[in-house]
């Protein structure tokens, strides 16, 4: 079975504006991962610098800042096998001309300054990111199954039924 991992996605700017959060968003859920947290808010400057550090200095640093600042962004927590790489290949190359056709930045893009969706790219990246941006998040406990399993049992599940 794949290895239940955790991974930080960000739905930047664009994507918001342009009305395609739900498509984005449901098409991580149809491919089977479990929204651990979730936020529609803006990031600030500072934030955002932390979060990009390793690109300071770069031509694009600036740029990137901006655009990331100038509007609402949504921020995602998703949990499921092998998270890391199956997000990173779903939001595809960092140029959307060079994204595949089927991953999400080359089926809603051309740009690579809009290019939609940021996902984690490692293990280290994730944990720092989620750290970074949901600071209060329960970390995973070990051997709590998948939520696939927890289906499959009925045990555990967070559904309360109100009676009237
Ligand atoms: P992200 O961090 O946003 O998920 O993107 P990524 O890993 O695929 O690419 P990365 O190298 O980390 O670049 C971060 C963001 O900077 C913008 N960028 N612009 N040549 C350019 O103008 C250029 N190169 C990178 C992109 O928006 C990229 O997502
Ligand atoms: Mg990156």
């Amino acid at each position: 079975m794949a290895e239940i991992e955790r991974t930080f996605l960000a739905l930047k700017p664009g994507g918001i504006e342009r009305g395609l959060l739900g498509e984005i968003i449901g098409r991580f859920e149809r491919r089977g991962f479990r929204f651990i947290a979730l936020k529609l808010t803006m990031v600030s400057r500072e934030l955002t610098e932390k979060h990009y550090a390793e690109h300071k200095g770069k031509d694009f640093f600036e740029g990137l800042v901006s655009y990331t600042t100038s509007g609402p962004v949504v921020l995602a927590v998703i949990e499921g096998g092998c998270a890391i790489s199956v997000a990173r290949e779903m939001v595809g190359a960092t140029d959307p001309k060079l994204a595949k056709p089927g991953a999400i930045r080359s089926d809603y893009g051309i740009d690579v300054r809009r290019n939609l969706i940021h996902a984690s790219d490692s293990e280290e990246s994730a944990k720092r990111e989620i750290a970074l941006h949901f600071p209060d998040l329960i970390p995973v406990v070990p051997n709590r199954g998948s939520f696939e399993s927890k289906i499959s049992t009925g045990t555990d599940m967070n559904i309360t039924i109100s009676k009237k």
